[in-house]
């Protein structure tokens, strides 16, 4: 642990953000294990934050980084472009730690950024570099909330005028009819707040909705459900493990549209009816309704968020997605831990590559969450379990 780290880990009483970007700049080392695919170098661009989540890039290339557990959001910055962000303040503080600081996006000279029971914006007028302007734009009242319960990151979209929200479902898999909840959807909102509408439903947990560059097409990654085939296997399951669940359902990419349904909880991946509702009235209504994945990720891999790489950096790469798998529990295997290449063509993925991976054999290196385009065409991303911010950019080979 170096000392950034070690401050870190103190009672935040003791110790403050204005210490910690007192003490000079550590450029903090990559685990030995962690695999980088050749070509690409990988460097710890910000060190010792405490489980760092949401990443977003400011109009001047300041890196902005949730950090729920401390309810704030930290700016980094990097004054001569080694890719260490050397210096890191509190933009925002103070925020309540249960309400989960999430998704953040730059638009039109403020941060907006989502919690629980609340959608801000937030600028600083004053130049210190510190918000000072903070107006919430959406309340609890008005937010798509149905209760509390798990999957509770509450993503954030803004764009075409349009604020779009998104809050997983509570449990593992509900199933209660689709209006019952305003869980599991995607709602819109204009961008002082009013105009509530329904966007598309039959989502499980899509922490992350992106734009595809150059269209109006929204697009995220969504979480599969976890212990699918846990009925049939738990008589066995000192025998036998868990051999169905370990490999179903897939994680999924989505091109989430207007009006659409995704499937969730009855139908996973491919239209595959979830063995748990073989029974139930309306699957082959549901399955008739849904919209099906552009793109299957390995079961369990928590395929948490994704960019669209706009650069031209990385060679072959622009209009391709990166994807942040943070590795799940219920796989029998490891599966996850990595930053994936999703190739495409014509606006469809058609193929995937891992780009790093956090697995050493059975170990975990760290757990990818976010992942955003640096302006020099690099790629950074979080590892809530590390405490880092990574940096990975193509050198060639
Ligand atoms: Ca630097
Ligand atoms: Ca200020
Ligand atoms: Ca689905």
């Amino acid at each position: 642990m170096n000392l950034r780290a070690l401050l870190r880990s103190l009672p935040a009483a003791l110790i403050t953000a204005s210490l910690l970007s007192a003490l000079p700049a550590q450029s903090a080392a990559v685990p030995d294990g962690v695999w980088v695919r050749e070509g690409y170098q990988l460097s710890v661009a910000v060190d010792a934050l405490k489980s760092p989540r949401f990443l977003a890039f400011g109009p001047n290339g300041t890196l902005y980084v949730s950090v729920p557990k401390e309810g704030a959001i930290y700016a980094c910055t990097d004054a001569n472009g080694d890719g260490i962000y050397e210096k890191q303040f509190d933009f925002v503080e103070g925020r309540d730690p249960r309400t989960i600081l999430q998704g953040m996006q730059w638009h039109d000279g403020w941060l907006w950024f989502a919690q629980l029971n609340s959608i801000s914006k937030a600028r600083d007028t004053d130049g210190d570099g510190k918000a000072d302007e903070i107006v919430e734009v959406l309340g609890e009242e008005q937010l798509p909330t149905g209760g509390r319960g798990g999957h509770s990151w509450r993503a954030l979209l803004i764009h075409g005028g349009k604020i779009y929200t998104h809050v997983g479902d509570q449990t593992n898999a509900t199933d209660e009819p689709i209006d019952a909840s305003e869980r599991k959807k995607i709602w819109t909102f204009n961008l002082d707040g009013s105009g509530k509408k329904l966007f598309a439903s039959g989502l499980r947990n899509s922490e992350k909705l992106v734009i595809r560059p150059g269209t109006d097409e929204v697009w995220g990654v969504d979480h599969d459900i976890d212990e699918l085939a846990q009925k049939w296997e738990t008589p066995t399951v000192a025998k036998f493990g868990k051999p169905i669940t370990s490999h179903n359902p897939p994680a999924e990419l989505n091109h989430y549209q207007e009006g659409h349904f995704y499937g969730h909880p009855w139908l996973v991946g491919k239209n595959q009816p979830n063995p748990n509702f073989l029974d139930h009235p309306k699957l082959v209504e549901y399955a008739s309704m849904a919209t099906i994945p552009e793109w299957l990720m390995p079961s369990h891999s928590s395929a948490n968020s994704l960019l669209f790489y706009t650069g031209d950096k990385i060679p072959g790469a622009h209009g391709d997605a990166f994807v942040a798998q943070k590795g799940g529990w219920n796989a029998a295997e490891k599966v996850g831990y990595c930053l994936s290449r999703v190739y495409f063509e014509d606006g469809h993925p058609w193929g995937e590559q891992k780009i790093v991976s956090f697995l050493k054999g059975d170990e975990v290196l760290g757990r990818p969450v976010d992942c955003a385009q640096a302006p020099d065409g690099s790629i950074v991303f979080s590892d809530d379990s590390g405490h880092k911010v990574y940096r990975v950019k193509y050198v060639g080979k």
